[in-house]
Order: C-alpha cells, then structure tokens, then sequence
C-alpha cells in the first residue's frame, strides 16, 4: 500500500501545490480531513504536475498534544510524514511564484496568518456555518453534518470507493465517531448522513465501534506520555495585566498522580514559568476520582505575589485549602473554571494589589 507522505522534492517542480488546509486548531477531524482529501485528490487528479500538501497550521511538535489524534493515526498505520506542520512549506514564495492554490478543510475562513492567500482558495469541504467568502472558490461543499470526515468519505465513496482501504475507513470513522459521540442522537451532533457513511466504512473495519470510541474517548485524556512542559502547554493562555504577565493551563491529572510522574514537578513548574517570560503562572488542576474536584498551583515570582493571589480568590469564594507542595490549593468551589477564575486573577493584578 503507498504510504500517506508528501513528496517534498516535488514542491519546487509542481506547476500547482495544493495546500489541502486543517483549521488553525488542528484537531482530528481538521487533520485526518486534510490528510484523506489530500490523498484522494492526488489519486484522482489527471495533471501529475499537480501537487497536493496535506497541512496542519501548528508546530510538529505539537501532533502529540493532540492524544487521540496520535492513538488513530497510529492504529490506522498513518505516520506523521502525512502532513506537513507550520514552517515546512514556503507559502509565501509558492504565491508568489503564482503556484499556490488553497483547499481549506474543516474550517471555512482563513486565520489572520493566511489572509494574503485569500485569493488562491480553490476548495472548501466543511461543516461549520458558511461564512460566505471567496467567491472565486470552485468546490464549496459546506453541509452542517457531524464531521468534516464524513463529506471526505462521501467523496471516496462517489469518486474512488476502490482508495478505501481499512486504513483510510478506519481514520474517517474513528474521527465520526468522536466528532458524534459514538452517533449518539442525544448529543445533538450526529445527521442521518453520518449514520449513512459510518455504516458504510464498517464495511472496510472489522471492529467493534463501540470499543473504537470509548477508546478513542480515553486516549484524549491519556496524558502518560506527555512531560510536564508538554501538559502544561497542552492546553495554554497567556494574558496580560498591566505590566504582569501570566499565563493559565488547564491540566486534567490530580497532583498525587503528577507528582508520581514527575519527581521533579517544582522545578519543571518554575522552568516553564520563567521560560515563558511569566510573572505568575496559574496551573488549573481538574479531575474525577470518583468526582470532579479541582486543584490550584499557583507558580509566581515571589511568594508574596501567589500568597496574596491565593488570598484574594478565597474572598470571591473558591476556598482554596493549601495542600503539602509549594504553591498547591485543593478547590473547594469547583464551579471556578478557568472561565471564571481568569477574570478574578485579571482583577486582581490590574488593581496592583500584588
Ligand atoms: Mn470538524
């Protein structure tokens, strides 16, 4: 079977590269969409001298945040050399060469990055609302279904239902699946036409899909492979409040369990803050066993700055108790999500109370 990887050398002499875009989110369905879409088109396309780039707009070292992405890929036998990350493709020179042509995937407008490519957008096969731009565009298939895979597997089973193999069946749905929470009517998200597609691509996987999503609904929580700057970084803000700044993550492992994998978590904690340039970092903890409960890491530069930090978020309720490592608090409120906690900690820091 050929191998999903793009031909790199072939960027400089193809007449047309192009770029088969995921969303600026880059999560499963934007990047097996693009992957799958990418590799039909090259399939079908008459003019070899026609290129086709599969693309994630996101670092390559950020593929393995997204853990049920890399448990797919894997168990359909799709390698990372699928897809080309950001910086690997000179998009400026291939417009201005005159030789580049946009496929947007799973998303229907550009990110502000991309604006100058506006004109090149060719394709757009999606299911978010039609924000109604480019006109110029040939193929606009934007349906409101559940997954931007099940418009690719539609067009496999339309143009080239021979390219469905397990390994491309099993990728668009696992990726239905989760997009539909495993075709659950109750959840809102599933359309006749998923059920429609799913079936067919049960055909090509001889698996329980069952088994398959609460798998798949596992392994996005499944942080065991991850260091501590890749989980804090996994789910990241920055912000500003006047001249402090301090950045916010969500980390969905108790700090009994982080501790246990990373010994040495108090410094990898001040690593990260100082790499970042932070004058505070909040690390928001968030899990169930057997309910949900939260916890506070609050990493600044001067204890002086978290002890009244921590001060001030327990007069607006959160009853932060001080657990055994530096800086930690259980959450008595859990009802604080980072929704509601950043704007306290925003206050808090504009008031220059610190
Ligand atoms: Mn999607």
């Amino acid at each position: 079977m050929e191998p999903f990887s793009i031909d790199r050398e072939g960027i400089s002499k193809a007449s047309t590269v192009y770029v088969v875009m995921g969303n600026e989110a880059a999560d499963l369905d934007s990047m097996a969409s693009a992957v799958l879409y990418g590799f039909l088109k090259s399939k079908i396309d008459p003019d070899s001298s026609r290129l086709y780039v599969p693309y994630a707009p996101i670092p390559q070292e950020d593929f393995k945040l997204r853990t049920e992405a890399v448990y797919l890929f894997r168990e359909a036998g799709v390698g990372q050399e699928a897809l080309a990350f950001q910086g690997d493709v000179d998009l400026q020179r291939l417009h201005r060469e005159g030789r580049l042509s946009l496929i947007l995937m799973d998303h229907n407008k550009l990110g502000k990055e991309f604006a100058p490519y506006e004109g090149v957008v060719e394709e757009i096969i999606d299911h978010h609302k039609d924000e109604g731009c480019y006109s110029q565009v040939r193929v606009r298939r934007i349906e409101p279904v559940g997954s931007t895979c099940t418009l690719v597997a539609e067009e496999y089973l339309r143009q080239a239902p021979h390219l469905l193999t397990r390994r491309e069946a099993l990728l668009l749905l696992g990726t239905i699946l989760l997009d539909t929470v495993n075709l659950d009517p109750k959840a809102g998200r599933v359309t006749p036409k998923d059920g429609e597609v799913a079936e067919q691509l049960k055909l090509k996987v001889p698996l329980d899909t069952n088994t398959l999503f609460e798998t798949l609904q596992r392994e996005k929580f499944n942080v065991a492979e991850l260091s501590t700057a890749d989980l804090l970084r996994k789910d990241y803000k920055e912000y500003v409040a006047g001249k402090v700044r301090y950045g916010m993550s969500t980390v969905l492992i108790s700090l009994e369990t982080w501790k246990k994998k990373d010994p040495s978590l108090q410094v990898e904690l001040e690593k990260y803050r100082k790499g970042r340039n932070l004058n505070l970092l909040v690390v928001m903890i968030a899990y169930t066993e057997p309910k949900f409960q939260r916890e506070l890491i609050l990493v600044g530069e001067s204890e002086r700055l978290t002890a009244s930090i921590a001060d001030y978020l327990n007069k607006k309720g959160t009853q932060l108790a001080p657990l055994g490592f530096p800086g930690s608090y259980s959450q008595g409120n859990p009802e604080y999500s980072r929704k509601k906690l950043q704007p306290l900690v925003q206050e808090f820091l504009t008031a220059g109370v610190g």
